[in-house]
């Protein structure tokens, strides 16, 4: 283990009590520092009649103003950082459907704290020092290659900072150098085990140990899929630019559910409908606080993502909140005659179901006033017309009764839904073009 990498045990196995006193604390600060170095923190704290002084508890966090994305947006590129400029050592930014990119900054504080809590993400997943982690998260502007490659380095591992694309190239690569750790976005590690069974390569019998996968929703259905293929044991990976990028949340061996970092960041759900918060256990939309970032401190971020939180202990001892797995976002998700669907729901259904690959697109469309779901998968194998008729009645039969949505079920031959190179487009949705 490298000298600057503590791995600490002690502070993710902290008593609840004093976890919260440090909650506190950090909080005081954070909300200090953004009132007074950040114009519209204090607009909008202005606008809701309160100061940082009205923090007593942290209960009180519920009466300050939420921050939201178009915050960001309507700021760019550097209105909402707290430090001057010349203090950030780097600019990262997610880019969005529409408009501008979400641009977000640290300051050299900020990165280190940053590889620590990558560094003790992955310690939690069971990556050890002395691992070779195959990194094929994109590196660039999005946060997911740079973020994790820094905490790999600190807990001690080899990185190879492969970013995303040439998949042919990247099955060799782990075969040569023997990686244990392979880190993508989940869609991202089923086509490089889709590509390896192509070129004749056994991923499952090889080196590989763990996958830390993240970056967009996936189902359980899809983590045996990466397990069995891959030979891995796959870990959930939670967390987004706003708040500082990958390192947020991470899932450990357990399996159940991804310790959110809570000496760092403080945790809410609230009903997305009347913004009011809910009592632990409940499902909800996620708000994030962070309490120790100083060049963009983020107050009650809105991260638009539905998951539920427990304090229930577990088996490994972690006391830190543990956030269940993230199901969809509250944009993604889609609501077909009245019900609500998200498409991991759907991937749940079509991944490992016989006679299909696991890749799928949704193509939302409208006929008259109602909206209309067609669910295009894959066929595994090329087959004839009428097998594959047989095959989209027995799926179409199984979403209805496993998600509660009638909808038109399509067979591509097979290769022919895209394949995902980063994060999946999994929806294409005609209503809006
Ligand atoms: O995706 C950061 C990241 C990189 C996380 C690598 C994990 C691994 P953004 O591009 O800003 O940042 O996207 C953040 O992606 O609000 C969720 O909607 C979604 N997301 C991230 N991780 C998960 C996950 C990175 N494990 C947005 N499960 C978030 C479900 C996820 N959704």
């Amino acid at each position: 283990m490298t000298a600057s990498f503590m791995y600490a045990p002690e502070i993710e196995r902290m008593d609840r009590a004093a976890l919260k006193r440090l909650q506190l604390e950090r909080l005081k600060q954070t909300l200090a520092h953004a009132y007074a170095n950040v114009p519209h923190t204090r607009a909008a704290f202005d606008a809701k009649g309160v100061t940082p002084d009205d923090l007593v508890h942290l209960e009180d966090l519920a009466r300050f103003p939420f921050t939201v994305k178009s915050d960001l947006r309507d700021n760019y590129p550097f209105g909402l950082f707290a430090v001057p400029r010349e203090e950030l050592v780097r600019l990262h930014a997610s880019s969005g459907t529409t408009g501008k990119p979400t641009l977000v900054g640290y300051t050299q504080d900020d990165i280190d704290r940053w590889a620590d809590l990558i560094a003790r993400s992955l310690a939690c997943a069971g990556v050890r020092p002395g691992d070779i982690m195959h990194n094929a998260l994109g590196y660039g502007l999005f946060t997911g290659g740079l973020g994790f490659h820094y905490g790999a380095e600190r807990l001690g591992c080899t990185v190879v900072p492969v970013s995303g694309g040439q998949t042919e190239r990247q099955i060799a690569l782990i075969q040569d150098f023997g990686a244990t750790v392979l880190n993508a976005t989940p869609s991202y590690a089923l086509n490089l085990a889709e590509m390896a069974e192509r070129m004749g390569v056994d991923l499952a019998t090889g080196t590989l140990r763990v996958g830390i996968f993240g970056a967009e929703p996936w189902s359980e259905t899809m983590r045996a899929e990466l397990d069995r293929r891959l030979g891995v044991k796959s870990m959930d990976s939670y967390g987004l630019s706003e708040i500082m990028g990958p390192g947020v949340a991470m899932e450990c061996p357990d399996r159940l559910g991804l310790h959110g970092w809570e000496d760092h960041f403080l945790f809410e759900i609230i009903d997305p409908e009347t913004q009011e918060p809910l009592p632990m256990g409940e499902a909800g939309e996620l708000v994030i606080t962070t309490l120790t970032k100083r060049g963009l401190p983020m107050i009650r971020y809105r991260t638009r993502d539905i998951t539920r939180l427990t304090t229930e202990p577990c088996r490994c001892g972690r006391t830190h909140v543990r956030i269940l797995r993230v199901t969809g976002r509250n944009d993604d998700m889609l609501i077909i005659r009245g019900v609500n669907l998200y498409p991991s729901q759907i991937e749940a259904v079509l991944v490992g179901f016989p006679g299909l690959s696991p890749h799928y697109q949704l193509v939302v469309s409208r006929q008259g006033s109602m909206d209309h779901l067609t669910v295009e998968a894959e066929a595994a194998e090329t087959g004839d017309e009428a097998s594959r008729k047989v095959l989209a009645h027995h799926v179409r039969h199984h979403i209805k009764s496993m998600c509660g949505v009638s909808c038109e079920v399509v067979i591509r031959l097979p290769d022919e839904v895209p394949r995902s190179q980063g994060k999946a487009v999994r929806v294409r949705d005609l209503r809006k073009e």
